[in-house]
C-alpha cells in the first residue's frame, strides 16, 4: 500500500545491456501504456555479449536488485523493491550510491560542484525562475555522476519529464520522486569522467558543433532602448579594439513584442545596421519568444493567423480551445505546441521568412519553459487530479501551474503535467533546422530551457543571475554541470543580469567570462550599462587583454568543440575530470580547466588581488611568463598574484595548444598566423591537435571538408602528422610563433625542417622558455628538432 493511492500492480521490469558500458533498466505498467519521454536512444537489437556490469536479484525478505562493476565489485546501484512506488501519480526509488561524490542533476544553482549529502532536495521542473539556490530553474536534468571510492566514475540517467525531485541523503544514498511517466533509468559505466560523459552524450546525442564566430565575445541587453543607444555602444567597442564578434537584439527590437517583427520608430534602420555590422565581420542574433499575441487586428499578423489556421497551439484541457495567457506582447497570447510536427512545419516556415526582414545569423530562444505571466491560462486551473496531484515535488511554491501553463493543458504528445519540461526541448530542433534553412550555415541557437539530449542543437545560459560576487563562482559550478548535461556550449551573463553591476565586478566578471565557452556580456532593462567599452580606458585595455588571449587560443577551444561533437568529451571541465584519484580536486569548483590542458583560475573576491589555486600533480606553467609552478607546490594551494590587470592562467604540462594571433574578430583572425604552445610534462613529452575548416559551413566533419593535424613532442623533436587535409582554406595559412616550455637547458641548435635556425628568430629564457619565430604552411608537416 502506497501513500498516494491508485497503486499499480504488478510491475514489470526489463533490464536490457545495451553496450558493454551502458545498461538500461525500466521498470513500467504493462497493461497499461504511460508517458515515456520521446527521446530516441539507440541501442544494437542484441544484447552486448560482453559488460563491464552485472546485475543481481536477491530474493530473500526484501526483494534486492543490484548492480555491479565487475573489475571491483563495486555496487553501483542498490534497491530494495520493497521501499518501490509505483503508483498512478507518485514513482519513488531509492538507491545507494558508493560514495559521496557526487555531481549534476539540473537545473538548479548549486552552492558547490561536488554535492552536499546531508538530505538535501532538488526538485526539477521548468520554470522562469532567476537563479537561487534550491530553486528549480529553467531546465531538467535528472543525471549524475559518481567519482566511486577507487576513483572509477559511472553516471545514471533518470530518463523522466514529470514534475520531480530528489533527495541525496548521507548513507550514502538518493530517492528520486517523480509524478508521472515510469522508472526508466541508463547507467553509464565510465570508468573514467571523460568516458562517463562520452558515453551519456553517445545515447542521447553528442553536442551540435559550434561556428567559429560564436566562440568569439558576444555583447547584449535588454533594453538599449533605440538603435541610436545600440550604436554608440558598438561604436565604443569598436573604438578600444575590444574583441567583439556578435550583437544580440533582445525582445525590445521588436515591434510591441510582437515575433516576426521589428520597432521600425526605435529601430529603424536596423536591417541596414545589421548589414554593416556583417561588413565588420561580425555576426548579429535575434531572440524569438514561444508565444504570440492573438489581439491584433485581423489580417494583420499572419505568424498567428497562420499558426491559428494550422491549429497549432497548446489547447486546453478540452483538447480544442487554444490556451490563452498572457506575456510580453500586447492582448492575450497563445503557445505554440512544437512537440506537434505542423507547428515546426509553421515555426521555421515564420523564422525563415523572417531572415528577409532581418538577415539574422543566429536564433536565442527565451521563455521557453514556457513563461506565462499567470498562474495557468485563463481563467485558471481547474480543480482535478492533473492540476492538483497527491503529491507535489520540492519545486517552487509546490505549483506546477505557476508562471506557466495549468498541467491538464494538452499538447500532442499529451498532457502537459507530463510534457511541460519539454517544451524547450521541443522548440530546440525545429530552430536549428529554421537557422540552417534560413542561413545555409552552421546553425547557431541559444535555448533558457534545456532538457535531456538539447545540446545536440542549442547551447544555453544560466539565465538571469545577479550583478553579485557569488553568481560569478555559481556560474563556474552551472558551466561544468551543463558540461556533464552535454551541453558544452554554455555561459552566464558576464557582470551579471540583475541589479547594477559595479567597476571591479565587472572586471573580474570580464576575465572570467571571457573563458565561458559562450561568451557574452548581457544585462537587465533599466540596469546601468555595463559593457566592457563603458567604463573608461583601464577597464577597456584590461578587457581587451583577456579577450585577446580568448582569441589567441580559440584554435586549441574550437577543436575541443570538435572533440565535443564527434566523440562527446567536455570542454569545459573540473580539475576531478583529469586528476580523479586525487581526493582533494573532487570539491574544487573555483577553478576550471579547457579541455586537458589550461587552468582557469579567476579572481571571484571583492578588492582580492591574489588567488588561492590548488596545483594536481602535474608540470603547471605560468600562461604569461612561463615559468614553471614549483613541485612544492603539488597537491597543495599556491598563493598566485591576480592584481586587476590579470586573471591566473595555467599550461598544464604534456600538452600542445594550436594559437592563432588574435584579431578584433574571428572573422580577421582566421587568417593570422597560427602557433604552438608546447608544454612539456617531466619526461619532455607532450601532444595535442587542431581542427580547422571553413567555420560555418554545415557538415564539414561529415563531408570531410577539413584540417586535422595532431602534434607530439618526444625526445627533443616536435612532429607534425596532418591526419586530414580537405579543407583548402588552409593553403594560405602559416605557422609562426613556437613555444616551448619546460626544456631544462637552452639547446644549442635548432632544426625546423631540415635548416638550421639562429638569431632573433630564436630567444631562450631562463626558465626553460624557448619562442621560435618561423614561417611555414600549415599543410606542411613540423619537424622541430631541439639539440
Ligand atoms: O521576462 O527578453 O532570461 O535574458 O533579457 C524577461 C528579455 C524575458 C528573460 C531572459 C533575459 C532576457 C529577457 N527575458
Amino acid at each position: 500500500m502506497s501513500l498516494f493511492g491508485n497503486d499499480i500492480s504488478p510491475v514489470a521490469m526489463d533490464v536490457e545491456f545495451q553496450t558493454k558500458d551502458r545498461l538500461r533498466f525500466k521498470i513500467y505498467d504493462p497493461n497499461s501504456q504511460r508517458f515515456e519521454v520521446p527521446l530516441k536512444i539507440e541501442a544494437p537489437s542484441t544484447a552486448a555479449a560482453e559488460t563491464n556490469y552485472d546485475i543481481e536479484f536477491i530474493n530473500n525478505s526484501s526483494f534486492q536488485f543490484k548492480i555491479i562493476r565487475k573489475s571491483t565489485g563495486t555496487v553501483l546501484w542498490e534497491t530494495s523493491l520493497e521501499d518501490l512506488i509505483f503508483s498512478k501519480q507518485y514513482l519513488q526509488i531509492t538507491t545507494t550510491v558508493p560514495s559521496t561524490s557526487v555531481y549534476g542533476f539540473g537545473e538548479h544553482e548549486h552552492p558547490s560542484f561536488k554535492h552536499n549529502m546531508n538530505f538535501v532536495s532538488y526538485g526539477m521542473f521548468a520554470r522562469d525562475e532567476p537563479p537561487a539556490t534550491f530553486a528549480n530553474l529553467y531546465g531538467v536534468h535528472p543525471f549524475y555522476m559518481c567519482i566511486e571510492s577507487d576513483s572509477n566514475t559511472h553516471g545514471i540517467l533518470f530518463l523522466n519529464a514529470n514534475a520531480q525531485d530528489v533527495t541525496l541523503s548521507p548513507n550514502p544514498s538518493l530517492t528520486f520522486r517523480t509524478i508521472g511517466g515510469i522508472l526508466d533509468f541508463y547507467v553509464f559505466l565510465g570508468p573514467t569522467p571523460e568516458n562517463v560523459i562520452q558515453q551519456y552524450t553517445e545515447a542521447i546525442g553528442r553536442p551540435h558543433f559550434p561556428a567559429y564566430w560564436s566562440l568569439g565575445f558576444q555583447l547584449s541587453r535588454y533594453g538599449y532602448g533605440s538603435i541610436d543607444v545600440l550604436k554608440e555602444t558598438v561604436n565604443r567597442m569598436q573604438q578600444y579594439d575590444i574583441p567583439y564578434d556578435v550583437q544580440h537584439g533582445d525582445i525590445d527590437y521588436m515591434d510591441r513584442h510582437l515575433d516576426f517583427t521589428y520597432d521600425k520608430e526605435n529601430y529603424a534602420g536596423l536591417p541596414e545596421y545589421i548589414q554593416q555590422l556583417k561588413k565588420d565581420g561580425m555576426h548579429y542574433v535575434i531572440i524569438l519568444d514561444p508565444f504570440l499575441t492573438k489581439d491584433e487586428a485581423p489580417g494583420t499578423y499572419r505568424p498567428y493567423e497562420l499558426g491559428q489556421e494550422m491549429g497549432i497551439w497548446v489547447n486546453n484541457s478540452d483538447g480544442l480551445t487554444p490556451a490563452v495567457g498572457k506575456a510580453w506582447p500586447p492582448g492575450d497570447s497563445v503557445f505554440p505546441d512544437y512537440t506537434n510536427p505542423r507547428t515546426a512545419d509553421w515555426w521555421i516556415q515564420m523564422c525563415v521568412e523572417f531572415k528577409n526582414v532581418l538577415d539574422y545569423d543566429g536564433i536565442w530562444i527565451d521563455m521557453n519553459e514556457p513563461a506565462n505571466f499567470g498562474t495557468g491560462q485563463l481563467p485558471g486551473c481547474a480543480p482535478n487530479d492533473l492540476n492538483n496531484p497527491p503529491y507535489v515535488p520540492r519545486i517552487l511554491d509546490y505549483s506546477l501551474a505557476q508562471k506557466t501553463l495549468c498541467p491538464d493543458s494538452k499538447t500532442y504528445l499529451g498532457d502537459h503535467y507530463n510534457t511541460h519540461s519539454l517544451f524547450g526541448w521541443s522548440e530546440t530542433a525545429p530552430t536549428f533546422i529554421a537557422v540552417q534553412e534560413a542561413t545555409k550555415k552552421r546553425a547557431f541557437v541559444l535555448s533558457r530551457s534545456t532538457f535531456v539530449g538539447s545540446g545536440k542543437h542549442a547551447g544555453h545560459w544560466l539565465g538571469d543571475n545577479f550583478s553579485l560576487w557569488k553568481d560569478m563562482h555559481m556560474s563556474i559550478i552551472g558551466m561544468l554541470e551543463f558540461n556533464l548535461f552535454g551541453i558544452p556550449y554554455i555561459g552566464a551573463d558576464i557582470c551579471g543580469f540583475n541589479l547594477d553591476t559595479t567597476y571591479e565586478l565587472c572586471l573580474r566578471w570580464m576575465q572570467l567570462g571571457s573563458f565561458y565557452p559562450f561568451s557574452r556580456n548581457h544585462n537587465a532593462i533599466g540596469n546601468k550599462e555595463q559593457d566592457p567599452a563603458v567604463f573608461g580606458v583601464e577597464f577597456a585595455e584590461i578587457s581587451r587583454s583577456t579577450l585577446l588571449i580568448r582569441y589567441t587560443l580559440l584554435p586549441y577551444l574550437y577543436t575541443l568543440f570538435f572533440d565535443s561533437h564527434v566523440h562527446g568529451n567536455t570542454v569545459v571541465r573540473g580539475l576531478m575530470h583529469e586528476f580523479t584519484s586525487d581526493r582533494q580536486t573532487h570539491g574544487i569548483d573555483k577553478a576550471f580547466l579547457w579541455g586537458p590542458a589550461l587552468m582557469i583560475a579567476p579572481v571571484l573576491q571583492e578588492g582580492a588581488r591574489s588567488v588561492d589555486v590548488y596545483f594536481p600533480e602535474a608540470s603547471w606553467f605560468d600562461y604569461y611568463t612561463g615559468d614553471e609552478v614549483p613541485i612544492s607546490w603539488h597537491r597543495k594551494y599556491g598563493s598566485i598574484d591576480a592584481p586587476l590587470d590579470k586573471i591566473p592562467l595555467f599550461l598544464r604540462g604534456g600538452y600542445i595548444l594550436p594559437t592563432q594571433a588574435p584579431a578584433t574578430t574571428t572573422t580577421v583572425s582566421r587568417l593570422n598566423p597560427f602557433g604552438l604552445i608546447i608544454a612539456l610534462d617531466k619526461q619532455g613529452e607532450a601532444s595535442g591537435s587542431l581542427f580547422w575548416d571553413d567555420g560555418d559551413s554545415i557538415d564539414t566533419i561529415e563531408n570531410e571538408v577539413y584540417f586535422l593535424a595532431k602534434y607530439t613532442f618526444s625526445e627533443g623533436q616536435l612532429r607534425t602528422k596532418i591526419v586530414k587535409n580537405g579543407y583548402r582554406g588552409v593553403d594560405s595559412l602559416i605557422y609562426n610563433t613556437i613555444q616551448v616550455l619546460g626544456l631544462t637547458s637552452r639547446p644549442y641548435a635548432i632544426i625546423v625542417n631540415g635548416k638550421v635556425i639562429c638569431g632573433e628568430d630564436l630567444q631562450y629564457q631562463a626558465n626553460g622558455k624557448l619562442t621560435l619565430q618561423i614561417s611555414i604552411p600549415i599543410t606542411q608537416e613540423l619537424n622541430i628538432i631541439l639539440q
